[in-house]
């Protein structure tokens, strides 16, 4: 058997939109036709997936074949077992959300924008799902003249604090994810970053059922260190859910297979993850590559599995190396867990410590020593 298959226990997800990607950018049309998503269904469960998450519009093409269209889709999952633990709402493709949904300048809007939401969690509660992503990819502005950001936010609240009570009215088992990004396709979009979002959702009615779902190329992006951002979501008990993928720096949204961005960071990331207590689905939000044919999407669906349990597996390897563990106390990365102060100390005691000013000073990390070991691990030089 092939170490690096994937099995359900993995639990690897995929979005029916990206397999689904027809490849039209900006610049050019389609290079490939439109998928059914019964059949990305059946070929994500052979290649070894656990299950997939859809927009709205991904399943239901139009509202006439609503019902056809979910019928179908549950046909396709019991038949393969696959599970749907997160849904979300497109509030971004209709020409009528150019400004938003929640936080359009258009009241009128904003209704249909949360009538829009309000019947897709009936949808994703029905399938099972037990996370609800909010991706406002319009939210946000070219202009600083044309968002009133505070009141923009007000919204925002107003339109989530709503939803949290629907969820909660009608006895459903979701909590919400809010995914963020800082550009793309508006010029800035509201709440960019991890940080902005964990604020964001301290002022909400119902914060515990609000959490982050961050993708590695939104934070990258914005030049940030997506696996801080990750540990801190995670020290706040607020991963509820991520999107995988990979990014090569501040630029446009990539959405490479994962790994094949940064590959450094993608190793630990799957460190902090296997090791660091989180426990759902590893979700993959990516594109294949618009010069890629029919065959080529299943080759890259299965590129991102095969990459995460590979790192898994250099991951693992790097904790157990003894020579990892004595480079880790060398560089004192686990001291920093033992408390500052001891129990029942105060400030005042700490005017009792005899400090060597000057040797502390001069004391080296060596973390020079600890990254070589992780590089080498990566390579494969080490096993
Ligand atoms: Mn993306």
């Amino acid at each position: 058997m092939d170490a690096f298959g994937p099995t359900r226990e993995d639990r690897f997800t995929f979005g029916l939109w990206t397999v689904g990607w027809t490849a039209a950018d900006p610049f050019g049309v389609a290079t490939r036709a439109p998928l059914d998503p019964v059949e990305s269904v059946y070929r994500l469960a052979e290649l070894g997936a656990y299950g997939v998450t859809f927009h709205d519009d991904d399943l239901l093409a139009t509202e006439a074949d609503r019902d056809k269209a979910i019928a179908r889709f549950k046909g396709a999952l019991s038949a393969t077992g696959l599970t749907v633990p997160m849904a979300t709402t497109n509030l971004f493709t209709d020409p009528v959300f150019k400004d938003g949904g929640l936080t359009s300048n258009d009241r009128d809007i904003r209704r249909h924008a949360l009538r829009k939401v309000r019947r897709n969690l009936d949808l994703a509660a029905e399938l099972g799902a037990s996370t609800y992503v909010v991706w406002g990819g319009r939210e946000g502005a070219e202009s600083d003249a044309a968002k009133d950001v505070r009141a923009a936010l007000d919204r925002y609240r107003e339109g989530l604090d709503l939803l949290a009570q629907y969820v909660l009215d009608s006895g459903y088992q979701l909590r919400f994810a809010l995914e963020p990004k800082p550009n793309e396709p508006r010029g800035d979009i509201l709440l960019p970053t991890i940080g902005h979002a964990l604020a964001f959702i301290g002022e909400l009615e119902h914060h515990e059922l609000f959490g982050v779902n961050p993708e590695v190329g939104h934070e990258q992006m914005a030049g940030l260190n997506f696996v801080h951002g990750i540990a801190q979501a995670l020290w706040q008990g607020k991963l509820f859910h991520l999107d995988l993928n990979g990014q090569h720096g501040p630029k446009y949204d990539q959405d490479l297979i994962f790994g094949h961005g940064d590959l450094t960071s993608a190793f630990f990331l799957v460190d902090l993850l296997e090791h660091g207590g989180y426990d759902g689905p590893r979700h993959f939000d990516y594109k294949p590559l618009r010069t890629e044919d029919a065959d080529d999407v299943w080759v890259s669906a299965a590129a991102n599995m095969r990459t995460y349990l590979i790192l898994k597996e250099k991951a693992k390897a790097f904790r157990a190396d003894p020579s990892v563990q004595e480079a880790l106390a060398e560089s004192r990365v686990p001291e920093l867990a033992t408390p500052t102060l001891s129990p029942g100390e105060t400030l005042d005691d700490l005017e009792k410590d005899e400090f060597d000013l000057g040797g502390a000073a001069k004391r080296g990390f060596h973390f020079t020593r600890l990254n070589q070991l992780a590089l080498e691990h990566l390579l494969g030089v080490r096993d």
